[in-house]
């Protein structure tokens, strides 16, 4: 009896040898063009105050994540590493792109595991401030998701820009050490079947708190472009810069018909503003929440001019402003839609120590009903926020244009989130464009994650 010896064995490896030089240049074609970024998901410690360490998941090492920067019309290749302990999925929020490369499992784009190692693929656009983000569930996790670090800018810079400033500052904002509380012991004479909501201890512009980041040097007579961010999963903002104001040229990444200039800005989650600040007052300044508690919990960043001596400003009067979308846009109304489609948002409260869910014409997610579309067509969402919450209301890959907001027609103000404030209407067009499911969801975390989400569907 022969015994399959090294002979065979030599035999096997030099009949693999010699396959060799046919089967390169087909292996070398499967190989994966080289990405044009990287992003790990690993878990990290942020510390946002000397001895304040927040142990937190983000991408690269940092918080926020890498700014990924490509021209428009470019095609872009991201590897993700997902080296942290979950599954995840990343989603570029505000891009154009195909549902299985958006990252919303959702809309069947593919989860990373834990471990493993995805490339995703797309045409950059439209032109603009984008960002991507985790669009993991949290749920009851407040570690998870949003809750944590995992955001970072995509820039996708026009193919002629012209550039009306000197210099770019990006700042995303974030809260941090989320906690639920009861409404009821939060505020007073609130209604007692309110469920469970999320505050926060601290906050952060680029991951640091106020005033242990290095500051925005600036010099007199510049014009300082602030590409801003809420990336916070559920706590909208406010921002000031005292003595200066703010002229808004886009926002969610697209050019405003009608720039403003403000003395503050609001943004709720997910919301984006690129605006410029001409730096015509020398000092040393507190850029950040108009809220003395919020800024006293890292809420801002220092704006320093050169030359300028002395401790960080901050004085303005207490100011009320009620955020208006129309002044950005056309008073002008939007055209007649093929479809208007009604959605009535509601809260069913979840009592004392419990979670609120969310519905959209009374079904949540998983159940609710689709949003279905035909290709080519304009639909306009008739919103209806039948709750006393403020709701950040996102499409995917899809930009809309409002087109009333709180009763007041309008037009041209392109937009991928609407702040639609408690007990108030709003419509928003959008051209069904990219065929497709779309997830279309209020972009507060515990409000998503508790049913208030559906799909555009295309038929
Ligand atoms: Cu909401």
């Amino acid at each position: 009896m022969r015994r399959p010896g090294p002979h065979l064995d030599r035999r096997l490896f030099l009949a693999g040898a010699a396959s060799l030089p046919l089967a390169g240049p087909a292996f070398a074609q499967e190989r994966r063009p080289k990405p044009d970024f990287r992003l790990t998901i690993a878990p990290l410690s942020l510390e946002i105050a000397p001895g304040r360490v927040i142990r937190t998941v983000g991408y690269n090492g940092t918080v926020p994540g890498p700014l990924l920067r490509v021209r428009d019309g470019k095609t872009v290749t991201i590897e993700i590493a997902n080296k942290s302990r979950g599954d995840d999925i990343v989603h570029w929020h505000g891009l154009h792109v195909p549902a299985e490369a958006d990252g919303a499992m959702e809309e069947g784009s593919p989860m990373v595991d834990a471990g493993a190692t995805q490339t995703v693929s797309f045409v950059a656009g439209p032109a603009g401030t984008r960002w991507y983000h985790t669009h993991a569930m949290a749920g009851r996790d407040l570690t998870k998701s949003l809750y944590g670090g995992q955001y970072g800018f995509f820039i996708v810079d026009p193919v002629s820009d012209p550039a009306r400033y000197d210099r770019e500052v990006t700042i995303a904002m974030h809260h941090w050490e989320p906690q639920f509380v009861s409404l009821q012991d939060i505020r007073k004479g609130p209604p007692a079947d309110n469920g469970m909501e999320v505050t926060y201890k601290s906050a952060s512009f680029n991951g640091k708190a106020l005033g242990h980041s290095a500051p925005i040097r600036v010099k007199r007579g510049q014009r300082v472009l602030f590409r801003l961010l809420n990336a916070s999963a559920t706590a909208d903002a406010m921002i000031a810069l005292p003595h200066h104001r703010f002229t808004v040229l886009a926002m969610d990444g697209n050019p405003v018909p009608n720039p403003q200039t403000l003395d503050m800005l609001f943004l709720a989650p997910g919301e984006r503003i690129d605006a410029v600040v001409t730096m015509d007052q020398p000092g040393i300044w507190i850029m950040g929440s108009t809220n003395d508690a919020e800024r006293a919990s890292g809420m801002g960043v220092v704006i320093e001019y050169a030359g300028a001596t002395g401790a960080p400003q901050w004085s303005m009067a207490p100011m009320k402003m009620n955020w208006d979308y129309t002044i950005f846009g056309n008073p002008a109304p939007a055209p007649e839609p093929d479809a208007r489609i009604e959605l009535l948002f509601e809260k069913i409260p979840g009592g004392r120590g419990g979670f609120n869910r969310w519905t959209i014409n009374g079904k949540s997610w998983p159940d609710a009903d689709p949003i279905m579309v035909t290709r080519g067509k304009r639909y306009r969402l008739v919103m209806h926020n039948l709750s006393g919450d403020m709701h950040p209301i996102h499409l995917h890959r899809h930009s809309f244009e409002v087109t009333n907001f709180l009763g007041k027609p309008m037009s041209g103000l392109t937009k991928d989130v609407v702040a639609l404030p408690g007990r108030r209407d709003a419509e928003i067009d959008f051209i069904a464009d990219n065929p497709g499911p779309a997830l279309f969801h209020c972009h507060m975390q515990d409000h998503q994650d508790f049913g208030f989400m559906t799909l555009v569907k295309y038929t």
